[in-house]
């Protein structure tokens, strides 16, 4: 199957969710703390290298950045959480921004957790795995810079965190990936773009009941 994701254009950068294109269609968020990889991995997904802005500095994603790969498709980079060199203001206004886009975006379909698999499983992950299953959100936990570790510890580190996901969540799946090799991406696409066709095939049995 082709990637769908290969066509990815930049649409809209927001500092606050009423500057978001109109909330129609479906997007996947990309959340997870500073550093850990949410724009590189967006980057590999689509192959396209300068996509989504990467910085040696942590803390740079200050705003919603949208990309656009079909008509209303979309996938959302959103901001690191829990940087502590961002300032506090700045912080607590994402803090808000982002815990109202969760609640009431309603394009939104699924959130992709990136964590570093190095420190995986921090307090705003657990955080961000329970609400997803408690709100019937499709969630997916990305493992990334596995080439970082050793095969052997970076599959051991899987397992673990799979058992931990699995005391909080029922619905939410991990997996390995290492956005700098691009090793990972088809398993990935492989998750999100049945998110799509899944939603879509709810909204199309929704018309053909109100049709009836
Ligand atoms: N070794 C390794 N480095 C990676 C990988 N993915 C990202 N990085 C590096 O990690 C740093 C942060 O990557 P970003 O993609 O900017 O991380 P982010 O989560 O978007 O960060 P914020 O926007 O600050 O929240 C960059 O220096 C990347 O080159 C990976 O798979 N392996
Ligand atoms: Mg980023």
């Amino acid at each position: 199957m082709a990637n769908l994701f290969n066509r990815c254009q930049f649409l809209i950068s927001a500092f606050k969710m009423s500057q978001l294109p109109p909330d129609e269609g479906m997007e996947i968020a990309f959340a997870g703390r500073s550093n850990a990889g949410k724009s590189t991995t967006i980057n590999a997904l689509t192959n396209h290298k300068g996509l989504a802005k990467v910085s040696k500095t942590p803390g740079r994603t200050q705003l919603f950045n949208c990309f656009e790969f079909a008509p209303n498709r979309r996938l959302v980079d959103l901001p690191g959480y829990g940087y502590a060199k961002v300032p506090l203001k700045m912080r607590k206004h994402w803090d808000q921004e982002i815990n109202n886009y969760l609640m009431k975006r309603q394009s939104l379909i699924g959130v992709v957790i990136i964590q570093d698999i190095r420190h995986p499983m921090k307090d705003f992950d657990k955080q961000m795995i329970t609400w997803a299953f408690n709100s019937g959100m499709r969630s997916h936990v990305i493992l990334n810079k596995a080439d970082k570790l050793k095969n052997s510890q970076a599959k051991q580190t899987l397992m673990q965190v799979k058992k931990q996901i699995a005391a909080l969540s029922q619905t939410t799946t991990c997996q390995m990936f290492s956005a700098l090799r691009k090793e990972g991406t088809k398993e990935l696409s492989g998750i999100l773009l049945p998110w799509f066709e899944e939603e879509q095939s709810y909204l199309d049995q929704g018309q053909e009941h109100q049709q009836d």
